[in-house]
């Protein structure tokens, strides 16, 4: 689970460290570092008086003390001055330096809060997008899981175009959806009054042959290679998704971290040719290998599943595959928005 996007309380997260939100005097605050004090104990008043401050962008670490968690690595954040004061810069500090700190503890786990966007005023879309750039760079170079804990629901609060461009397909999809179910539905009607199909009943189902004939893969003029083609429709899931990664110039590791699955999860795929991946986990291979339309179906078919516009995390997905948005971060933030499962992290 490299990288996840949660609903919580920070202090229930159960990681190795939990990143503290706090000001240059690390002698606590309100917010979260109210909070991580008060759980932590006086102890870690003791430990932070030692620290010396800490300038913004910059982090420090103390141990956990009272918490379950093993550190809590301090940053400060930047003030919001309207953003034109280096405010990003010194944010994504915040979020390169916890994390190098985290590495030299050989923590596993880190679990951020949505830095500066409490009382430092930082808009939090702007702020999400800082944080999520910052730890998926981050998490190409190095193993580590990591969480976003965002409080509550309308902390989280994703691009609002892109949120509209998607729900915008949602709902022209499903509108198509219904109405070719309603086609289908008076066509059976029609064959069990009639026994038979009336020719000209057959764009009735044009929509939905128009979605699966989506975009393919361009079709070589030569001569098909027949025994690859064999040999390919005998892939089972495993052997398409190495051969696809091969194929893409990928390495195994680019692959995995681009899917944002971990490696123990990539290597079980990998040792096991009859594996059964989650819906959820083909998708997140489509995203990092770029998949066309027709490509995933064909992925999702050796795992067997269809795409399907009866399903919310396929028409998202689909639309992002159309689009050739492959940013599988900006993926799992729609998907946390409509309450999907998200991708790579944590999926089967
Ligand atoms: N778990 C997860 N997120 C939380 C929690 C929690 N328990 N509590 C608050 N948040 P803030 P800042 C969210 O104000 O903006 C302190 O006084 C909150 O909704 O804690 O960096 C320090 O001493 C918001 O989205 O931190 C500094 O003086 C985010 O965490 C100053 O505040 C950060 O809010 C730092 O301000």
């Amino acid at each position: 689970m490299p990288f996840e996007i949660v609903r919580n309380d920070i202090m229930k997260m159960k990681v190795d460290a939990i990143v503290n939100a706090a000001n240059h005097t690390l002698l606590g605050g309100g917010g979260v570092d109210g909070a991580i004090h008060k759980a932590a104990g006086p102890e870690l008043l003791e430990a932070c008086r030692a620290l010396g401050g800490c300038r913004t962008g910059e982090a420090k670490i103390t141990k956990g003390y009272r918490l379950p968690a093993r550190y809590v690595i301090h940053t400060v954040g930047p003030v919001w001055r309207g953003g034109k004061s280096g405010e990003r810069e010194q944010l994504l500090a915040c979020y390169r330096n916890s994390l190098a700190l985290a590495l030299e503890h050989h923590c596993e786990s880190v679990a951020f809060p949505l830095i500066s966007t409490g009382a430092y005023g930082y808009p939090k879309e702007e702020a999400m997008a800082a944080a999520i750039e910052a730890v998926s760079a981050f998490l190409l170079e190095n193993d580590m899981t990591v969480y976003l804990v965002v409080f509550g629901r309308s902390v989280f609060d994703i691009s609002r175009k892109l949120f509209r461009d998607v729900q915008e397909y949602i709902d022209d999809v499903y509108a198509e959806e219904h109405y070719s179910s309603q086609a289908m539905r008076s066509r059976r009607a029609l064959s069990f009054e009639e026994e038979s199909f009336p020719a000209e009943d057959e764009n009735l189902y044009a929509a939905e042959i128009r979605y699966d004939a989506a975009p393919m893969a361009p079709k070589a003029a030569a001569e098909p290679d027949w025994q690859a083609m064999v040999r390919q429709t005998d892939e089972g899931f495993s052997q398409t998704l190495l051969r696809l990664i091969d194929e893409k110039g990928l390495t195994d590791a680019q692959c995995y971290k681009r899917a944002n699955v971990d490696r123990k999860h990539f290597s079980k795929i990998r040792s096991n040719p009859a594996y059964q991946p989650s819906k959820a986990t083909v998708f997140a291979f489509a995203v990092s290998l770029e998949l066309t339309l027709g490509e995933t179906k064909e992925l999702l078919r050796k795992a067997g599943f269809a795409l399907t516009h009866a399903s919310k995390l396929d028409i998202i997905l689909e639309y992002f595959i159309r689009n050739r948005n492959y940013n599988i971060y900006e993926i799992n933030e729609v998907l946390f928005q409509f309450d999907q499962p998200l991708l790579g992290a944590g999926a089967k």
